[in-house]
């Protein structure tokens, strides 16, 4: 059987992969399904976009995701209804989907970490790219990338990245993307109903780095500043919560979180 027959029987949603477009190449998912979504007539929600490998797969900020064959690139157009402020809580949603997915396919622990990747031992095995276009002031669509190293080796990836096969767990990679669309749709439905209200302690138990010295630099701000503190995971929008010494808890809305090799002093 083919990757689209046994993905689809695989799948337990109502619409998230119930249409999906299939390609051995492209520059990025993320590009074909924005396409797809800003089209007339526009796909509806729930269409995917997946990908044996991408050219130019995109990270954050410009960044580069690496895309050879042997990992899941994959494009999901969502409508929800949600305002504009609240789309960057999908990726920490989508992360989350993630990491619940790796346990259920294959009991691989892996951590969240904020906002937009998943961690297992410490290394980078799936990104999240959330991006969106607006119709006056409210969400036209999102597209939520999503790349998860599944068959790479160590010379395919970067440094402090990892795969489900180098961590002793190989899968198929229709399941893996199966597994993820059924945990997300579930989790989307909530957060357009309740936010993070029932959701966030389960987020915040799979969250990585709790309670340890960390930073965050927002490389998107033309302050380029630098928070250090104790990470106390996220508060009730997704904001990265650190006790900064001398300063009490600061709310950090965006930016790359990342462990400070020396303990941070008030
Ligand atoms: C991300 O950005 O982690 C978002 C990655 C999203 C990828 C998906 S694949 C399907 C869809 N189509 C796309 O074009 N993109 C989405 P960021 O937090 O900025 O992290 C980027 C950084 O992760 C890079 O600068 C590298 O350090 C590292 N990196 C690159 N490729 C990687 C890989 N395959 N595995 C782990 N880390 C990687």
């Amino acid at each position: 059987m083919d990757f689209k027959t046994v993905f689809t029987l695989c799948l337990r949603t109502e619409k998230l992969g119930r249409r999906v477009v299939q390609l051995p190449v492209t520059a990025s998912t993320n590009l074909v399904a924005r396409d797809l979504a800003s089209s007339s007539p526009p796909c509806p929600s729930g269409t995917v976009v997946i990908a044996d490998r991408q050219t130019g797969g995109k990270g954050r900020l410009g960044r580069q995701w690496l895309s050879p064959p042997g990992g899941l690139y994959m494009s999901v157009v969502l409508r929800p209804s949600i305002a504009p402020g609240q789309v960057p809580q999908l990726a920490i949603l989508a992360g989350f989907a993630v990491s619940e997915a790796l346990r259920d396919v294959s009991g691989l622990e892996s951590q969240v970490k904020w906002p937009n990747d998943v961690l297992v031992d410490g290394l980078k095995i799936a990104g999240i790219l959330c991006e969106s276009a607006l119709l006056g002031d409210r969400v036209d669509h999102v597209v939520l990338g999503i790349g998860v190293n599944i068959d790479q080796g160590k010379d395919d990836l970067p440094q402090n990245a990892t795969s489900m096969r180098l961590a002793g767990t190989p899968r198929e990679r229709y399941l893996v993307a199966a597994a993820i669309l059924n945990a997300l749709e579930p989790m989307v439905w909530e957060y357009e109903e309740h936010g993070f209200g029932n959701l966030g302690p389960r987020i915040q138990a799979a969250m990585a780095w709790i309670g340890q010295a960390v930073q965050i630099r927002d490389q998107a701000s033309s302050a380029d500043y630098v928070i250090s503190g104790s990470f106390l995971g996220m508060d009730k929008s997704g904001r990265a919560l650190i006790q900064v010494p001398g300063r009490g808890e600061v709310a950090v809305p965006a930016g790359d979180l990342s462990l400070r090799l020396t303990p941070c002093s008030s």
